[in-house]
């Protein structure tokens, strides 16, 4: 018992002391008005004055949203993806986006789509009975 209570405490000092927190500039949004709320009201690709883009990403059992995005050739896009219930994962093989879509919270990852193809993002991390069916497309050309 002495031993779980110096193991937690020492887990809790090190994440306070350390200030580790979700992977995303903290940013929060209520799950169940994630569709009310901008910019996860419109999900897609948005284009930036600077020339990079910005995607959000809804996803829910057992779906992305958007199904499909097309992503210029060449561009770094910054995905933020949240989610409206449960827990999901958000990986596209061969990039660097590798995160979990946590409701509550939105996470970013950036990536530069140096190479032209369909990108494939599915779901990681096991969210229901239909989890192997969530997947979504990106193309890139
Ligand atoms: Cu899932």
């Amino acid at each position: 018992m002495a031993m779980l209570v110096v193991f937690l405490s020492l887990i809790a000092f090190a994440a306070f002391a350390d200030n580790i927190n979700p992977p995303s500039g903290m940013q929060q949004v209520d799950p169940r008005k994630v569709s009310q709320t901008p910019p996860f009201d419109k999900p897609g690709l948005r284009r930036l004055p600077d020339g990079s883009y910005e995607a959000y990403y809804v996803s829910r059992v057992f779906s992305f949203t958007p199904a499909t995005l097309t992503i210029p050739l060449g561009s770094k896009v910054t995905f933020y993806v949240t989610s409206a219930d449960v827990v999901h994962g958000f990986f596209i093989p061969n990039t660097d986006i590798n995160m979990m879509a946590v409701p509550g919270w939105v996470n970013e990852q950036t990536h530069t789509f140096s190479k032209s193809g369909e990108y494939l993002l599915i779901c990681h991390e096991y969210c229901g009975l239909g989890h192997q069916n969530m997947f979504a497309k990106i193309e890139v050309r």
